[in-house]
């Protein structure tokens, strides 16, 4: 008699753990939800990369103080990619209005972006380029860059960092 309690318990785990994969994998099919980039005090971009359902906003936030932009190019070419290109003043502080910019990206492939005001698109070989660090930034030792992957595999939009479910994050800014 002593057996029932105990198999009733790991039943009700199952059905706990499988009411929690569910939940998961109904907001990450969310296509509606944005996904956010944020800018803080150390000039760079701190959710480097993440996922993306085709048409899912993603909203960059700048908690900095300072002025940022994203500007979208193609790693193979060094040519600009219109597709991501915006600019974002800087904010205050805490409780003042926080600088955005919303691109909405359709067509599967992977995104790549770099503010050019901390980083130089530097050229590899042939006529490939990649972000590198601008001379005289400060406050991050890399290149303020990321990329954005637009795609139809959930198992991916799933990894991106906890803090991309969040438009404002506290703590960040003064950079
Ligand atoms: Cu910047």
């Amino acid at each position: 008699m002593q057996k029932a309690p105990i198999v009733l318990v790991a039943a009700s785990l199952a059905l706990a753990l499988a009411g929690c994969a569910a939940s998961n994998a109904a907001s990450s099919a969310g296509a509606s939800a944005p996904v956010y980039i944020h800018m803080n005090g150390r000039n760079d971009f701190l959710e480097p990369t993440v996922a993306v359902a085709p048409g899912e906003p993603v909203v960059f936030v700048n908690e900095d103080t300072g002025f940022h932009n994203v500007i979208g190019y193609h790693p193979t070419t060094g040519k600009p990619n219109p597709a991501v290109n915006g600019d974002l003043a800087g904010t205050k502080g805490a409780g003042h209005h926080v600088a955005t910019y919303t691109v909405k990206l359709t067509k599967p492939g992977i995104y790549d972006y770099y503010c050019s005001v901390h980083a130089v698109l530097a050229k590899t070989y042939g006529k490939a380029v990649q972000p590198a660090h601008r001379p005289g930034v400060h406050g991050y030792p890399g290149a303020m860059a990321g990329e954005i992957i637009v795609t139809n595999d959930p198992n991916l939009i799933a990894q991106n960092p906890a803090t991309t479910a969040k438009k404002v994050l506290a703590g960040y800014f003064g950079g």
